[in-house]
């Protein structure tokens, strides 16, 4: 391998509402040890990691909604994450639900950082495409209320140099969303961290069960191969406070083949080691942006259909 990187996903299994950040934190602190045990340069662990997904139900009171959110990164529940990074020498890449105080008032993002091999915080993403609605839907057996709970993410998509290469990260539904790959790839990621909370059973469009975890293979799969990267795709999965989530965590390189895969729904880590240089490869040949993309040909975006055919 030219470019080799060895890479953890360590999917998550149910937060219960009344786990303590302590406990939370001692359970990602043992998949990081297995990480470290199993030669990993960079554990990934999933979207809103410290908490459950409270976006599923509604909470009326400010307080207890604040308390879902982090205030400081690192704060003195989440310091032993960043403590043991430094002393085995590992990455991570951790969501939470991000709480910014400032003279316009609060806002809350949902977060993602990435650390490097010194336990220093080197990137940070706050998810963009926000899903579900924002006001409480009093019929639906769960709710999806993140367009009420957070803010847009302000800080675009970005790519950080380190564990020898590019990396980018983007978080859960913006996986969805073919330009998300896309500006990541154009602005050089090589491998994109992304965390996951993804109900096997959506309440807006009842019948679709059954393609859940189709559409979360398809989308990361279709995103690594039309844009030459590697993607870590990292699920909280399993039955969180009555909802149930899909898994898959998983590896998949450049080529759209999926190189390694969760089998439960539990705290499970997934490991490869990923060679750097086939994003590379795949940018040369195939999927060589700079040769192939005519966007001076793309035409404008002024009309969304043409005149109608005689
Ligand atoms: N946390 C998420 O962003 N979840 C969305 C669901 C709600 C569609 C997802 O894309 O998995």
């Amino acid at each position: 391998m030219a470019r080799p990187i060895t890479v953890g996903a360590a999917q998550f299994g149910p937060v219960p509402q009344s786990q303590p950040r302590a406990a939370v934190v001692a359970r990602l602190l043992e998949l990081m040890r297995e990480a470290h045990g199993r030669g990993c340069d960079v554990v990934v662990f999933t979207e809103v990691a410290l908490t459950a997904f409270f976006p599923h139900w509604y909470i009326e009171d400010e307080t207890e909604l604040d308390s879902y959110f982090e205030r400081e990164m690192p704060s003195p529940a989440t310091q032993p994450l960043f403590d043991e990074a430094r002393k085995y020498g590992i990455g991570f890449h951790l969501g939470y639900a991000e709480l910014v105080e400032g003279p316009a008032g609060k806002k809350r993002y949902n977060t993602a950082i990435l650390v490097d091999k010194t336990g220093a915080i080197f990137g940070k993403y706050r998810k963009i495409h926000l899903p579900g609605y924002a006001a409480q839907q009093p019929d639906h057996r769960y709710q999806n209320l993140e367009k009420y709970y957070f803010d847009s993410g302000d800080l675009g998509f970005n790519a950080w140099r380190a564990f020898g290469g590019v990396m980018g990260v983007c978080i859960c539904y913006d996986r969805r969303w073919p330009e998300t790959y896309r500006v990541l790839a154009l602005k050089g990621a090589e491998m994109v961290f992304l965390g996951y909370n993804t109900p096997d059973q959506p309440t807006d469009r009842p019948g679709v069960s059954h393609l859940a975890n189709f559409h979360n293979m398809l989308s990361m799969q279709a995103g690594t191969y039309q844009n030459a990267m590697w993607v870590v795709g990292v699920a909280k999965a399993g039955v969180e406070e009555g909802v149930s989530q899909i898994g898959q965590s998983c590896i998949i390189a450049p080529s759209g083949e999926v190189v390694a895969q969760a089998t439960t729904l539990k705290d499970e880590l997934v490991v490869a080691r990923c060679d750097l240089d086939m994003a590379r490869q795949y940018r040369e040949n195939t999927i060589n942006f700079a040769l192939n993309r005519h966007i001076e040909h793309y035409g404008l975006i002024t009309a969304r259909v043409g005149p109608q055919a005689p």
